[in-house]
């Protein structure tokens, strides 16, 4: 093959397919044999808009397979997960299992390119254990004359539910080891981006990585303060930002039942573990978004409770609007509490799941549709801001207790009268 993709998940399988359909033989590796066969029947073994029809493409004209044993390429291109432990500090063993995977592959001329977010020094430690396991191979940075390979980092940035259309249209941050490395990854990228691709060390790119994802969590936690501020000062925090925005250089986020997905809850403890002095605002920012789960927990306890002969909806369990993908998802913890707390009275609407998830499994909440919640639950609590949701008309929801937590409804008339807690509230 000419590029070989490590990991076939999230970012490595439609980045694999993206490089393919841009006409190189692209060969991806994973751990897994099941998602090996997966893709090599053109199918996909993970959820994503467009993905299934490109891969099938790309497989059934001979660019793209998969294997679980790595080839010579000229290109490696490395994709797998860097979780992080108990203790938040960032596990990097995938990364270098990637790199102990292609070491014995490698030769002159090839490209090593780290797409995993990683803490600032991954690159570098990438490089040291390739340097280590071919003392035949001169790696870049460490010796004088030209080094025989490039190694460079530059992180994916695509949103989930808009992958392959970002993939293309994104900028890129492109970080070498040396400015030579950055040259030879910028080269190989240009074969299939179309955004600007800009140059800089793999430390200055590792870090941009991360704060970009540190940046959204700290504005999520100032509108998920506000919302908690608001509420209990009784105002409309929808209202209160709509009319804050109108300024010219003030832009909110929306409130929400907390932040889930796989990145923004996760790369910011990534930049705390490496300064963990210098990071009270980002440090706090994580902790004002987990906490912003358990006041809607609360509230929406509080509701359930004090209505105890009315049926209960919790409208989506996706970690955000219209995408199929339930993993660290607020809206699914949320209900799950309740699920487990007030059993049938729970009704779970969520277009985007075949079944529940499997921690429903003897709770006595059932799945319904949303035509069915509106007729016969007296309470909604919205937790996802799906479309399917958003476009339900006022008429059919006026006489709803509604507790909306991302704000779809402005329209619903606010109760004062009643005092059951969190009507329309964040
Ligand atoms: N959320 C809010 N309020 C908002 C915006 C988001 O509560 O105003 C919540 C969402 O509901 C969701 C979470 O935050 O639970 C994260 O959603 P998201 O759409 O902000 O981001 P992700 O996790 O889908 O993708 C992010 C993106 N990063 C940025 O926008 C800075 C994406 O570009 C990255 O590639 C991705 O992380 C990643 O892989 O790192």
């Amino acid at each position: 093959p000419d590029v070989c993709v490590v990991g076939l998940g999230y970012i490595g399988l439609p980045t694999a397919a993206v490089i393919a359909r841009a006409g190189c033989k692209v060969l991806g590796i994973d751990v897994s044999q099941k998602v090996v066969d997966t893709i090599n029947r053109g199918e996909i073994h993970i959820e994503e808009v467009d993905l299934d029809g490109l891969v099938h493409g790309v497989v059934s004209r001979g660019l793209l397979s998969a294997s679980t044993e790595v080839a010579p390429a000229d290109v490696f291109v490395i994709a797998v997960p860097t979780p992080f432990d108990k203790d938040h500090a960032p596990d990097v063993s995938y990364v270098l299992a990637a790199g102990r995977t292609i070491a014995p592959v490698l030769k002159a001329g090839d490209v090593v390119i780290l797409e995993s977010t990683s803490p600032v020094g991954t690159t570098e430690q990438l490089r040291d254990m390739i340097a280590t396991m071919r003392p035949d191979l001169k790696v870049p940075g460490l010796v004088r004359e030209t080094p025989d390979i490039a190694i460079a980092y530059c992180p994916e940035r695509v949103l989930p539910g808009r992958i392959l259309e970002e993939l293309t249209n994104n900028d890129r941050s492109i970080g070498g080891i040396t400015p030579r490395c950055a040259r030879k990854a910028l080269a190989f990228y240009k074969r299939f981006v179309r955004g600007e691709c800009v140059t800089t060390d793999a430390r200055s790119a590792e870090m941009t990585k991360l704060v970009e994802n540190a940046y959204r969590d700290v504005n999520i936690a100032f509108a998920n303060e506000l919302s908690i501020v608001a509420d209990k000062m009784g105002l409309d925090v929808w209202e209160v930002i709509r009319l804050a925005n109108r300024h010219p250089r003030v832009n909110i986020l929306s409130p929400g039942p907390g932040v889930g997905g796989h990145c923004i809850a996760v790369d910011p403890w990534f930049i705390v573990h490496g300064a963990p002095e210098e990071t009270p605002l980002i440090r706090t920012a994580r902790g004002v978004n987990d906490g912003k789960m358990h006041h809607v927990i609360r509230k929406a306890d509080e509701l359930v409770a004090a209505h105890p002969d009315a049926r209960v909806a919790c409208l989506g369990l996706a970690f955000k609007a219209n995408i199929d993908d339930f993993r660290e998802s607020p809206a699914r913890f949320v209900t799950s509490r309740l699920a487990r707390k007030y059993g049938a009275r729970i009704h779970i609407v969520e277009p985007y799941a075949a079944e529940l998830p499997i921690e429903f499994t003897d709770t006595g909440a059932t799945q319904i549709d949303i035509d069915t919640a509106l007729e016969e639950c007296e309470i909604l609590i919205v937790l996802v801001d799906h479309d399917v949701f958003r476009v339900v008309p006022l008429a059919e929801r006026a006489d709803k207790l509604v507790y909306d937590t991302r704000g779809i409804w402005p329209d619903q008339p606010r109760r004062e009268a009643d005092d059951s807690p969190g009507l329309r509230l964040a």
